[in-house]
């Protein structure tokens, strides 16, 4: 691991804290670049009250000198302006766990006597800052021509007829609406579900699409499984708040197609291999194969609904509904960014691994002596080799 990130604070405490360590020295940085994404993340048709009170702002703390990265530790803070609220009141008990919440399994597992510290770290607010970090890792691979978007293939039912031809420019047009679908028919219909599912006081969730453009050839590796670049990109897509599975190009689709229909040719343009296709959503082997990179993530409806679930009421030892204070509705739009930054970060991770060197100057110099997809870059003899003596 080149990069390592490490977040904290919770979602009514005074602060969102991270530390991103291990970008390189000389990376043109400053704050309106974090705050865009964190910006991003605010907004999408289906928030919650809370998204109102919050205009979250980065406070680099460390790290950036002059405008650039020194190559030290990144530390970065976002405020909670809901936090004075809370500030030296004494909170209502919480003894009624949501389910599909961490409420449950955070109090059994740390004991706690309320569930309150359980939402509190658990809750999405923590994606500020992962936005944050991601918001750096974006910036830091648009210096090597890469770029991470995202946007809304469907909510509940209503699916977007998406060109994966054309990512950009869904990406773009995604951009142009408040629940981030590339297709205005589809974005129109999820937007009116949308109005109905808070309206029947219900939540719903959808699957997202992240794509990855100019991944160069080579990041990841077969060597080991944790290198493998498709492990450490559903790793970090699962971490994700309320994101409960996960696919690399058309991989539930290529199931139901035989090994001749699933897998994208090679052929040749002069010198240079072409896959015409990409099924295998730009990894071959654990390894960015030159293509886009293509992840879709299932977002779950979230567990907190105005319309009450059944529960348990842990301190009368009974039955009971579960209590609403205030939630989002659907949270799918706002998720697009949040996963663009998690993808930014692994793939940010593996650059720099490929690469190696402490500054900008240095990767800059070695990113442009990869080897590519040409037989130029490849060194094949067509001689018999003696593998085992
Ligand atoms: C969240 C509950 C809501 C969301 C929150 C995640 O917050 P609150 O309890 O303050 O109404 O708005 O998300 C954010 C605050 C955010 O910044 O995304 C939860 O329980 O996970």
């Amino acid at each position: 691991m080149s990069l390592r990130l490490l977040t904290a604070g919770e979602s009514h405490g005074p602060a969102l804290t991270a530390i991103l360590d291990g970008m390189p020295a000389g990376l043109p940085l400053d704050n309106t670049i974090i705050d865009f994404e964190l910006a991003r993340r605010q907004k999408g048709f289906g928030s919650g009250g809370r998204m109102k009170i919050e205009v979250d702002t980065i406070r680099m703390l460390g790290g950036v000198m002059a405008g650039e990265t020194t190559g030290a530790p990144l530390a970065m803070l976002v405020e909670n302006a809901d936090h004075i609220k809370w500030k030296g009141k004494a909170a209502d008990p919480m003894v009624t766990p949501r389910p599909g919440h961490a409420d449950l399994a955070g109090a059994v597992k740390y004991g706690y006597r309320d569930l309150r510290p359980a939402l509190e770290r658990a809750s999405a607010r923590e994606t500020a800052m992962r936005v944050a970090a991601g918001a750096i890792c974006k910036h830091f691979l648009s210096q090597f021509g890469i770029f991470v978007g995202g946007y809304v293939q469907s909510i509940g039912e209503i699916e977007a007829q998406v060109d994966h031809k054309n990512l950009k420019a869904c990406f773009d047009a995604a951009e142009m609406n408040d629940v981030r679908c590339p297709d205005p028919a589809a974005a129109a219909r999820m937007r009116s579900r949308i109005e109905e599912i808070i309206q029947l006081g219900d939540t719903l969730g959808g699957i997202i699409e992240i794509f990855a453009l100019n991944v160069p050839f080579g990041l990841g590796s077969f060597a080991q499984w944790d290198r493998r670049l498709e492990a450490r990109l559903a790793q970090a897509v699962m971490s994700v708040q309320a994101i409960k599975g996960v696919e690399i190009g058309s991989a539930f689709e290529n199931t139901r197609k035989s090994g001749t229909e699933v897998h994208d040719e090679i052929r040749m343009e002069g010198k240079w291999l072409k896959r015409p296709t990409n099924r295998a959503g730009g990894i071959e082997g654990g390894i960015s194969d030159g293509m886009p990179i293509l992840i879709r993530a299932a977002m779950k409806a979230i567990a907190t609904t105005l319309t009450p679930q059944k529960t348990v009421d842990l301190a009368a030892g009974e039955e009971a509904l579960t209590h609403y204070e205030r939630s989002d509705y659907c949270p799918v739009p706002r998720a697009v960014p949040v996963l663009e930054a998690v993808v930014a970060f692994v793939l940010a991770d593996a650059l720099i691994e490929k690469l190696g060197g402490d500054s900008m100057a240095e990767l800059k110099t070695r990113f442009k002596g990869l080897k590519q997809a040409r037989l130029d870059d490849l060194p094949m003899d067509n001689h018999p080799i003696i593998w085992w003596e």
